[in-house]
């Protein structure tokens, strides 16, 4: 008899207007439209079950959550401050967090080295993604996912 049981975790995505939030979810999960309260995925990671339940909002971390991932756009500077800002006001001890840069032109106005050692100072893991990449929110809920 197959097992039902699920480990659950909740998952909240932040960041600033238009940064990408909407598409990193997209690459997961497809029917997922802009702002849905939350969405479930299902995932099966190293013979575990593990339901995922997945928030957007733009500033504020849903209670309680195992991993959160704050998104900026590396082709603006300005969006990078506010995930700083975003980070400290929100900084959750107990939860997994992530930094994703999306570069949506070939503009690089945040340096990547600068984030990389951010991110370290923050206990963080530091992901960087283009447009054409797949498998974005799959690969950091991999990777943060470890205990
Ligand atoms: N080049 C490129 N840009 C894209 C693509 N998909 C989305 N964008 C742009 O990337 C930006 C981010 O899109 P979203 O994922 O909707 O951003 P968001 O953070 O969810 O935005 P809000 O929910 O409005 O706060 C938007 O300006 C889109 O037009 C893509 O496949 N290629
Ligand atoms: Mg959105």
């Amino acid at each position: 008899m197959s097992t039902t049981y699920y480990n659950s975790k909740k998952v909240s995505v932040l960041g600033d207007k238009k940064v990408g939030k909407t598409f990193l979810i997209n690459t997961l999960c497809e029917n997922y439209k802009n702002n849905d309260i939350f969405i479930i995925k299902d995932m099966v990671i190293e013979d575990k079950k593990y339901r995922f339940e997945i928030w957007e909002n733009k500033y504020k971390v849903q209670r309680n959550s195992n991993i959160v991932i704050y998104v900026f756009n590396i082709s603006d500077l300005k969006s990078f401050v506010q995930m700083k800002d975003l980070l400290n006001i929100n900084y959750c001890k107990e939860a997994r967090i992530g930094i994703v840069g999306f570069k949506w032109n070939e503009r690089e106005e945040v340096n990547i080295d600068e984030v990389k050692k951010y991110a370290e100072d923050e206990n963080a893991k530091f992901f960087f993604f283009s447009p054409k990449d797949d498998d974005c929110l799959k690969k950091v809920l991999f990777l943060l996912n470890e205990e």
